[in-house]
């Protein structure tokens, strides 16, 4: 009896996750520069970037998201509100990109 509430809560979790159709949005960081550098999302989805240089970066959208990639890892933030969203990389402030959040 004690494992059914349990059960019950991850049912609803996994329902809670895929119910309001959050995707993942990939963005890749390969030599400077993210690409795609424009991504649309909806407000619950999630931007991840995948670092394929041998530096570390950022996504650094003042008063927004500052996100630290490293070398050869990933970062991700969830976005939540609508509006275009520029952001660059804090080291190398010539690394530019745009998330463009809308229903
Ligand atoms: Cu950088």
């Amino acid at each position: 009896m004690s494992i059914l509430p349990g059960l019950l809560l991850a049912a609803g979790l996994s329902l809670a996750g895929t119910a309001a159709g959050a995707a993942t949005i990939e963005v890749t960081i390969d030599q400077m520069e993210f690409k795609p550098a424009v991504v649309m999302a909806r407000p619950g989805d999630t931007i991840l970037w995948r670092n394929k240089d041998v530096m570390d970066h950022t996504a650094t959208s003042r008063g927004n998201f500052d996100v630290e990639i490293p070398a050869g890892k990933s970062g991700s933030v969830v976005v939540k509100a609508d509006g275009r969203f520029e952001y660059e990389c804090r080291y190398h402030p010539n690394m530019t990109g745009r998330i463009e959040v809308a229903r």
